[in-house]
């Protein structure tokens, strides 16, 4: 990278941080940005070795600075249309997501997925995979790892597996996996992508920059996924997966197996009793990362091996504890609402449910639709209270409590639940309203259910 004069790094959160260090590490300078203005400078720059060669700047960022840089690096949770984004682009200055600094700064072999759902499970089980097949991988990214952070550990025969939002991927430019993967799409972030279209469109650019040595891992059984295969800007070789189709070519279920047919050829990989994690959206992820980590050359047994013993990830339909009888689970990780509904289904029993948080404009009826007579009663909290309690009316949900916070919500679920019943924290909404983030939420959620009857 040919930079004479500085970078401002956009976003002081872990993203930030890490490119601004990575940046350091690189010689160059660097002003680092951020919105807060409660924002403890002192504590920020501590974060850093070189702190000559950093500035902060809180709230906006004037001319001078404007004139003083030539390239911006953005953090996901910072809007492409934002003020400060806006600014930047008017001074015709480069815009790269943090994924894109760490990619041209990385190397070896490069694994990426998106989607609106099952991103960190398939992530963590293609990361498992690598990790049994080299000493030398990495698992990164909205994941919680920052790119930044471990880019120039890499090497040309690292292996690396990155989840990648559509908050990421909306300011990549070089940015190139060899084999990248749309999951599924479903109404998430519309507040900040606005339409479905837009935020499909983003997601598909993952594979913008693949070539015929390339694949992209798409989902057959999702409309708009399936659709994708079609768009200019697939190159790569398409490889599908399916639960619910029988596919000549792809990832898909033969009975009880899991199957990879390529050219003519079917591998058995592996019987869903040999599984450990349950639900149809597991095995579709169980399919995707089997896809993903065969197209990017690791062998079939350490495959089916990893898959085997992979146990899925906290805070996704993860068993609490039982107390009187009663089963609680965090699914914070539950941050829309297909994802809840996929939570709610996963329940075999009497439910009570905890839901709402940051309002994102996303419609609630096919979550409240799912309850199919399981749910007991409802307990919301966070911006979106009214707005579920509302859609539940129109279904004739009426079982509803507000609570003003998360230890209320499990206190009355104590008391709502009888034995045999399940409280499952699934918010449908992210947590950005009242928590520094879901695992923050589901992790509090932990504590005040292994708080109870102690
Ligand atoms: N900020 C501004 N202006 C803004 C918005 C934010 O200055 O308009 C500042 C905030 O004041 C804060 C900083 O930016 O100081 C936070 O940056 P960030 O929101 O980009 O968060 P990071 O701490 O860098 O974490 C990010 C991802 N966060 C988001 O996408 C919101 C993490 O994903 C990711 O794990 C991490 O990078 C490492 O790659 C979290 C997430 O919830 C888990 N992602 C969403 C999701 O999964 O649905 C997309």
């Amino acid at each position: 990278m040919d930079i004479q004069k500085k970078v401002l790094v956009i976003g002081a959160g872990i993203s930030g941080i890490n490119a601004g260090r990575l940046l350091l590490e690189k010689g160059e300078q660097i002003i680092l940005y951020d919105d807060r203005a409660d924002t403890d400078v002192e504590k920020l720059l501590e974060q850093f070795e070189d702190r000559e060669k950093i500035s902060v700047v809180i709230g906006s960022v004037n001319e001078k600075i404007l004139s003083e840089i030539r390239l911006a690096i953005i953090s996901p949770g910072v809007a492409a249309d934002s003020d400060i984004a806006n600014a930047v682009r008017e001074y015709e200055i480069p815009i790269w997501s943090e994924i894109e600094l760490a990619y041209r700064e990385g190397a070896g072999h490069l694994a990426a997925i998106t989607g609106t759902n099952g991103k960190t499970t398939t992530t963590s089980l293609v990361g498992d995979i690598f990790k049994k097949y080299s000493d030398n991988s990495f698992t990164v990214g909205n994941i919680g790892i920052p790119y930044t952070e471990v880019a120039r550990q890499m090497n040309d025969d690292s292996y690396t597996v990155a989840e990648v939002s559509s908050f990421q991927l909306e300011t990549i430019d070089q940015f190139c996996p060899h084999v990248s993967a749309v999951l599924n799409v479903t109404p998430d972030h519309l507040n900040r992508h606005y339409t479905m279209e837009n935020y499909a469109s983003i997601k598909l650019d993952i594979c913008k920059n693949q070539t015929e040595q390339d694949y992209l891992i798409l989902n057959y059984d999702d409309p708009i996924t399936r659709k994708m295969a079609q768009d200019e800007r697939v190159k790569a070789k398409v490889v599908f997966f399916s639960l619910s189709h029988d596919l000549e070519e792809g990832i898909c279920m033969k009975g009880d197996s899991i199957v990879l047919r390529e050219n003519g050829t079917e591998h058995v990989v592996i019987d869903r009793k040999d599984l450990i994690l349950l639900g149809g959206h597991n095995l579709e992820n169980y399919m995707a990362g089997i896809g993903i980590a065969y197209y990017m050359g690791i062998p079939m047994d350490v495959i089916v091996e990893t898959v085997k013993e992979f146990k899925g990830v906290a805070h996704r339909i993860e068993f609490v504890r039982e107390v009187n009888g009663v089963t609680y689970y965090n699914d914070s990780k539950a941050t829309n609402p297909d994802a809840a509904v996929k939570g709610i289904q996963a329940m075999n029993r009497r439910t009570v449910l905890i839901g709402g948080g940051l309002d994102k404009k996303v419609p609630f009826d096919d979550w409240i639709k799912a309850f199919d007579g399981k749910v007991k009663r409802l307990v919301l909290l966070g911006e979106t209270a009214q707005i579920i309690a509302d859609t539940a009316e129109k279904y004739g949900f009426t079982e509803v409590s507000f609570v003003k916070d998360l230890k209320e919500a499990v206190d009355v679920c104590a008391g709502a639940a009888e034995p045999g019943d399940a409280v499952l924290l699934s918010p449908a909404c992210a947590s950005w309203d009242m928590f520094k983030s879901y695992e923050v939420r589901g992790d509090l959620f932990k504590e005040y259910v292994n708080e109870l009857g102690v």
